[in-house]
């Protein structure tokens, strides 16, 4: 051989004819390979490594470009030689599993039958179930194995898989198997997904809105990593573990975060993507390959990435390949070809896979079982079991397994590989029969017709195995205990301060938020719990302050010498910082307000989160992670800043927050907050530590502050500590009573937030120069006013002929005499949606339309909530009653300088 390449080598290669070129090219390819065998052998991979690197730093030093390629050879990454020996009983967990692909396929299939449209999904975890049996038999740490103990995101639309397992685990009934998707039945059924308000001694995790599972997982894991290093929780091996479809790495948030997971080395996340290559409408990729792309993705961004591709018949076939055609076919093979195969079977593959002399060579041999038998690798236990044990062992990354099955698999003409499968909800007796068939389940014909669900014999092998392995791992899964012990809420005296006037000083709702944050830092039984959470905006809100007394939180602490570290308040990042500073990411902080507002259930830790962020970039822009942390009984305090359409002055459009209040009416377990002033605020937080610390209610709160500085008048002096807690929580009472006892005409005024000022200014200029009395309101809560009201309402509807009880807003408001208007920053929806529950009709005052640029006084103009809107707005519904002369009216808006051509803030 080397005697042809020397002679070949002699002539000039721009001479040689295209033969000769050819022969040698493959001549000196071969050398290089022969040469690179000899290395493996004799320096083992290590020694090849350096190699490679050393080939490839020499190519570049002569100006080689080479192509950059982040994935690997589509081939399986771990080899069959360094597969360990799987630990179980593979006959036995077939009998479990088979049995549970039957359980959860009879339970959509009877939901659909009992209802036809309720719904489910068969194909899912029909694609899934060997990676999660290995898992329940072999990894997934039970809540009894405490630090060690893992949480895991099952992916949601496989449910049934798991509600089938729990089954056979005798953790559910046949009554609630009955009546999946019927939850308000007798006895109540199961929930669709995982969603912890439903079930929850179940579910941990809401995954089923695509992309948040995969975000919430890697928050997770790093707040696990933040609570071990402030000593909050004892380090330990549990691992979390997220299972992802692949058509939801279509989803910004799957996506977007992965680096956060590499850049914290958070050995502790094992992703498993099951590619099954479809979603819900067809393949992900068909005209390429999802598992490559994603592998590229995962790898560029610091992942280690184990693919699971090809099943162990493929083994044979891989080692027989000498020539490389096998693994060229591999890379060649689109997904929409390749599901093909998945869905015709055998012949399919034998016809179409196979399709040169060197391939139909390897195959010479097979029967069409064999071809039968050329599986993916995520339906092969082995080839799962690998991965999960190189996953789990894996140091100083997180890891993806890209486990590669079939959608629908066993589910044969049914739906197996075929586009419509993700729809599939019935089976006629035919293709359940197929099914028992292809699992070879111990199920007769006559029982098939009634579509049973099957359990194990106690005493049966199954039984016991499948228990046994449970008990080992710590018990079962997925399962959501709370053990947190309640935290006594601070004394009513430690927010005193926040009761008292600021004397000349002006003082912002930001500024008076933070400071409560401080006072809580103090605070011995408090200070270790508060976590706060801002994206990139701690100086926005004047929380600078707090990097260098608590420090940002960073798995390796401060590797530099801080540019400012000659300033009193330094960046400072620490490893057992208490600030998470997350950079430009509002999911993600979101993600981690989650993970430390249910840290009292997955960790028995009482963490208290305080997001801070910019009103403008909640509700609206993660409005579903805001669901999601209502739906996983989240507590803790969203903090939209900035807050107010024209609060916010200069910042314009984008910014100018003027609906989050809208947006937080439809959270159930959220409690919105648009509180005018320090003790409002202070009132409301301790409420808040009290209700889901202490009492343990799952409850979250939104409090809008402002960067509007203006004078504090501490609390009230006509009502009692009693009467100002109970209306402040409640979301109403009287801030300031108009001093002119007799005035014939009279006003109630209503004002939120920092517009309250400008009502009070309308308070006076109304009395000074209309002769109208108004009182003043605050409205703190017009979410809580409504929902009262709902409440009271209902409960007169429903007792018709019981004494009529009166919502808060209509007690409180009963004998108020004169005409109601009220003004906020937000949507004149918000007191419109209390108006139709008092006992007069009440005028609102609000910021429909657009932002702009412009200073607060502008802007308060323009969108007709400042004083002089207030006065005109006043004397239009006296005028309206009949008490004021419509001439009066019209003098009074010239009088206050209203142009009534003025632009419509709400069009223009
Ligand atoms: C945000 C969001 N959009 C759309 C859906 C509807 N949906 C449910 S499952 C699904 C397809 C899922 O495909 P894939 O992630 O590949 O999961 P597979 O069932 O194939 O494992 C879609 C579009 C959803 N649940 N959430
Ligand atoms: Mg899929």
């Amino acid at each position: 051989m080397t005697d042809v390449l020397d002679q070949l080598l002699d002539l000039d290669r721009s001479q040689l004819e295209p033969g000769e070129l050819q022969e040698l090219n493959k001549v000196e390819l071969r050398e290089w390979l022969e040469s690179l065998d000899y290395v493996l052998a004799s320096g083992g991979p290590e020694r090849v490594m350096q190699i490679i690197e050393a080939l490839e730093s020499h190519a570049e030093r002569h100006g080689i470009a080479l192509p950059f390629e982040s994935d690997t050879s589509y081939i399986n990454t771990i080899a069959p030689a360094d597969e360990p020996e799987y630990p179980g009983d593979l006959e036995v967990e077939k009998r479990i599993t088979n049995m549970i692909r039957w359980n959860a396929m009879a339970m959509v299939v009877h939901a659909n039958k009992a209802s036809p449209g309720i719904g489910g999904h068969i194909a899912t975890y029909a694609s899934a179930a060997t990676l999660y049996e290995v898992g329940f038999n072999h990894f997934f740490r039970g809540p009894s194995s405490g630090k060690d103990a893992d949480l895991i995101y099952f992916q949601g639309h496989a449910s049934p898989g798991f509600y089938a397992r729990a089954y056979l685990e005798n953790r559910l009934s046949d009554a609630q198997m009955l009546n999946f998707r019927r939850e308000l039945g007798e006895p109540r059924g199961l929930s669709s997904y995982p969603h912890p308000w439903l079930m929850p001694d179940l579910w941990s995790f809401p995954t089923v809105s695509m992309g948040l599972g995969p975000i919430l997982s890697i928050y997770q894991a790093r707040f696990r990593r933040y609570l071990e290093d402030r000593g909050l929780y004892e380090k330990g091996s549990g691992k979390v573990w997220a299972f992802v479809g692949d058509g939801e790495t279509d989803e910004p948030e799957t996506l977007g975060a992965i680096r956060v997971a590499s850049r914290a080395k958070l050995d502790n996340l094992v992703w498993v993507l099951n590619c099954n290559l479809q979603r819900l409408d067809g393949p992900v990729y068909g005209n390429g390959q999802i598992i490559q792309e994603l592998e590229g993705i995962f790898r560029g961004s610091g992942w280690n990435v184990i693919k699971v591709a090809w099943g162990s018949a493929w083994d044979e076939l891989l080692k027989k390949d000498t020539t490389g055609a096998l693994i060229r076919r591999f890379e060649e093979l689109v997904d929409g070809e390749s599901q093909r195969y998945a869905a015709f079977g055998g012949p399919e593959l034998k016809e179409r896979f196979f399709n040169t002399p060197e391939l139909k060579e390897l195959v010479a041999h097979f029967s069409d079982a064999d071809f039968n038998r050329l599986n993916r690798g995520g339906h092969d236990p082995v080839k799962v079991y690998a991965a999960f044990e190189a996953a789990t062992s894996h140091k100083g990354q997180p890891t993806v397994i890209l486990a590669r099955t079939v959608k629908g698999y066993g589910m044969g003409s049914a739906g197996e590989a075929q586009n419509v499968t993700h729809q599939q909800k019935k089976l006629d007796e035919n293709e359940m029969r197929a099914f028992r068939d292809r699992f070879e389940l111990p199920i007769s014909d006559e029982q098939i017709a009634t579509n049973p669900f099957f359990r194990f014999a106690d005493d049966s092998v199954e039984n016991k195995y499948l228990m046994a392995r449970r008990e080992a791992l710590g018990g079962f899964q997925p399962e959501r205990k709370v053990v947190a012990e309640p935290v006594k809420a601070p004394a009513e005296e430690t927010f005193d301060e926040f009761m008292e006037a600021s004397g000349d000083r002006t003082v912002s709702t930001t500024m008076v938020i933070v400071n409560i944050l401080r006072k809580l830092l103090r605070d011995d039984d408090w200070k270790n719990l508060i976590v706060p959470i801002v994206p990139d905006e701690a100086r926005t809100f004047g929380l600078e302050a707090l990097f260098r007394q608590i420090g940002i939180y960073s798995p390796v602490g401060q590797l530099y010498e801080p540019v400012d570290s000659a300033n009193l308040l330094y960046y400072k990042e620490s490893t057992d910082g208490q600030i998470l500073e997350e950079g430009i990411t509002e999911a993600g902080s979101m993600s981690s307000f989650i993970a430390a507002g249910t840290a009292y259930a997955n960790y028995g830790v009482n963490t208290v989160p305080f997001f801070l962020y910019y009103s403008m970039f909640g509700f609206q822009r993660i409005g579903d992670l805001i669901w999601a942390a209502a739906d996983s009984r989240t507590r803790g305090f969203l903090i939209g800043a900035t807050a107010g359409r024209t609060t916010l002055a200069g910042e314009g459009l984008q910014h100018q927050d003027g609906h989050s209040h809208v947006l937080a009416l439809p959270v159930p377990n959220l409690l919105s907050y648009d509180p005018a002033f320090a003790h409002e605020l202070a009132i409301i937080v301790r409420e808040g530590l009290r209700r889901m610390y202490q009492e343990q209610e799952d409850v979250f709160y939104y409090l809008t502050v402002g960067n509007e500085n203006y004078l504090q008048p501490g609390a009230p002096k006509h009502l009692s500590a009693a009467e100002l807690k109970e209306g402040v929580l409640n979301g109403l009472y009287l801030f300031r009573p108009s001093e002119k006892k007799r005035a014939k005409l009279r006003a109630q005024l209503f004002g939120s937030g920092s517009i309250m000022n400008c009502v009070l200014e309308a308070q006076e200029i109304l009395e000074r120069d209309y002769g109208v009395a108004a009182d003043v309101w605050s409205v703190t809560s017009y979410k809580a006013l409504h929902r009262d009201a709902l409440i009271t309402e209902r409960a007169n509807r429903l007792e018709p002929a019981a004494e009529p009880r009166k919502s808060y807003a209509y007690r409180t408001l009963e004998n108020a005499k004169g005409v109601f208007v009220a003004a906020s920053d937000y949507l004149k929806v918000l007191p419109d949606v209390l108006a139709r529950h008092l006992p007069k009709p009440m005028v609102a005052l609000g910021t429909d339309g657009f932002g702009r640029s412009e200073a607060r006084e502008e802007l308060r103009d323009f969108f007709e909530v400042d004083a002089k809107h207030i006065v005109l707005a006043t004397l239009q519904a006296l005028a309206q009653e009949g008490q004021l002369e419509v001439s009066v009216v019209a003098s009074a808006r010239d009088a206050l300088g209203i142009d009534p051509h003025k632009a419509d803030p709400y069009h223009d």
